[in-house]
């Protein structure tokens, strides 16, 4: 049965606009880390909002939360919809919340219609897909999956030693349900695009196939603290040196995999962080994507064999990698992406298909049901930035096309 239920934009941007409160900067960014204070807060406003539209709450083990709206058949499985709302440290508006946002305003507007759809709808938040704080990113969903396991993730520390285990429990997150328990008949999350794109295409709605494979490695650099002045060229054991070496390197093996290949290393620190002390000691975290999980394993070892020449030469400077996380490229289902698409062109809205360059919850959901994704454009392709935004419009788009998906689905 088609039916024409229209999403209110207003309400959807009065609602993004009015989140970006919870972790504010200055900028006009926002900084909601995972299990901070903003992230709780924002948590507490997700509950009641969700609340006051008739779902009820259920949080798992990993702080994933989980809005449940009744539908005509309560024993089949519900249609989840969803993303997340922790943030990078200098993020945006948009990325992650307006999955979440525009799932609770497609849910919203059942409501003030009455429409009741045979399969529940399940409104989620998962926990730390960013990976700011504590590393791998989409852990959340990662951990409900399986993929990822929940003690070692309870005992990640964050960079002040602060565990993830305790910090979830300090917010009052740690829920009671078994993660990977709950489980879904189909899987939607809307997402801005977060490249360039949509936008220089002119398209509205990106149909999102899949996603590429994303490798992380976390680096140790040892050398030797020492004097700028008196130590000869010939006797330093720096370790800023090497890591720029191995920056290069990182950069080198991604234009070697141009143009899908990307990588970058994102947070460095120097230790003991004088201008006058030759640096003893240096750590990174860095990461390759491909599109392709092949080439994707030989930029890894690309990495592992430039790393061990530049010991070889640096020695007895030595850099370690001491930790690596990966993803494999996801696919997801026909099934799913051709409800994306039917639903951008019942509205006429502009589209193409394409492949996430970011990674998602949906990317570890997709290996526990029918998953798909629904992108719109961002300005000039920006985010992980506080300039990042979205126009009303194309929000409301996306929004459109998550509750004509989820009526689709529904049917099925
Ligand atoms: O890193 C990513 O791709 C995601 O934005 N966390
Ligand atoms: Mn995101
Ligand atoms: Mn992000
Ligand atoms: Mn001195």
């Amino acid at each position: 049965m088609s039916t024409n239920l229209t999403i209110n934009p207003e309400r959807l941007w009065d609602t993004l606009m009015d989140t970006a409160r919870f972790g504010a900067t200055p900028k006009g960014g926002v900084k909601r880390l995972t299990l901070s204070d903003e992230d709780k807060l924002v948590r507490e406003w997700f509950t009641s909002a969700c609340e006051a539209a008739g779902l009820t709450v259920a949080v798992d083990q990993m702080g994933n939360m989980f809005a449940t709206r009744p539908g005509a058949n309560p024993d089949a499985l519900p249609i989840a919809v969803g993303s997340h709302l922790d943030t990078q440290p200098a993020g945006g508006k948009f990325d992650g919340i307006l999955g979440v946002l525009g799932g609770l305003e497609a849910i919203r507007t059942l409501n003030d219609a009455g429409y009741e759809t045979s399969r529940p709808i399940t409104l989620i938040n998962w926990t730390n897909e960013e990976g700011a704080r504590y590393a791998p990113a989409m852990s959340g969903s990662g951990v409900y999956s399986g993929e990822i396991g929940y003690d070692d993730m309870m005992a990640r520390p964050d960079r002040d030693g602060i565990r993830f285990g305790d910090e979830l429990k300090r917010i009052g997150y740690a829920g009671a349900e078994t993660v990977g328990a709950r489980r879904f008949a189909a899987f939607v999350e809307l997402h801005i695009e977060q490249g360039p794109i949509l936008e220089a295409e002119g398209k509205t709605i990106g149909v999102v196939e899949g996603g590429q494979g994303i490798y992380w490695f976390d680096g140790t650099v040892t050398g030797r603290d020492s004097h700028a002045g008196t130590t000869p060229m010939t006797h330093r054991r720096d370790a800023m040196m090497a890591l720029a070496e191995a920056a290069l390197a990182v950069e080198a093996i991604a234009l070697e995999n141009a143009p899908a290949a990307v990588g970058t290393m994102g947070e460095v620190a120097v230790l003991p962080g004088s201008r006058n002390t030759i640096p003893g000691l240096a750590t990174f975290l860095g990461e390759l994507r491909h599109p392709d999980g092949g080439t994707l394993t030989a930029m890894a070892e690309a990495l592992d064999a430039r790393i061990a020449e530049i010991n070889a030469r640096r020695s007895p400077v030595e850099i370690v990698l001491t930790r690596k996380w990966r993803k494999d490229p996801v696919a997801f289902d026909k099934r799913i992406v051709d409800a994306v698409r039917g639903a951008a062109e019942k509205h006429g809205y502009s589209n193409r298909p394409m492949i996430s360059g970011a990674g998602h919850d949906a990317y570890y959901v997709a290996d526990t049901c029918p998953t798909g994704m629904i992108f719109i454009p961002c300005w000039e392709g920006i985010s992980h930035n506080e300039e990042e935004s979205a126009t009303q419009s194309d929000c409301a788009a996306g929004t459109q096309v998550i509750l004509d998906t989820l009526l689709k689905l529904d049917q099925t």
